[in-house]
């Protein structure tokens, strides 16, 4: 291989480095207590928070615990406009959901469980409303 082409492909490789690693780049490693992360608990009744902002582009993360006592319940979180679906059955150990927020506007979040269980979607009204701004 040429001299040349030996700095033709340093450069590249600079250049994709810097497009890729730092912020603002495409692949956007999730950091600890990043803007985008929530905790979040599910009560048969509610999610607490019942609301959470981030901004368009922003990675995501959910970490989602059921409360005490509501594990055998499969509570659940769903997003239909961003194709997610996940029961939560831990009280304990978070189930990490991510998602890159790549439609703007508001959405609202639900338990899957609850929506095909007896009392259909409207009761128990669990609701989050997720605004991507
Ligand atoms: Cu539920």
């Amino acid at each position: 291989m040429s001299r040349f082409a030996l700095v033709i492909a340093a450069a590249v490789i600079v250049i994709l480095a810097l497009t890729f690693l730092l912020p603002g780049g495409k692949v956007n490693v999730f950091k600890k207590e990043q803007a985008g992360e929530f905790n979040v608990t599910i009560f048969h009744t509610r999610y607490e928070p019942n609301s959470i902002s981030v901004n368009h582009g922003e990675l995501v993360r959910l970490n989602v615990v059921t409360a005490k006592g509501t594990a055998s319940y499969m509570h659940g979180i769903t997003i239909d406009e961003y194709g997610i679906s996940k029961l939560v059955t831990s009280e304990t150990i978070p189930e990490a959901i991510e998602f890159v927020a790549e439609k703007k506007g508001t959405f609202q979040i639900y338990c899957g469980t609850c929506d095909q269980g007896p009392f259909g979607r409207e009761h128990p009204d669990i609701r989050l409303t997720l605004t991507v701004n």
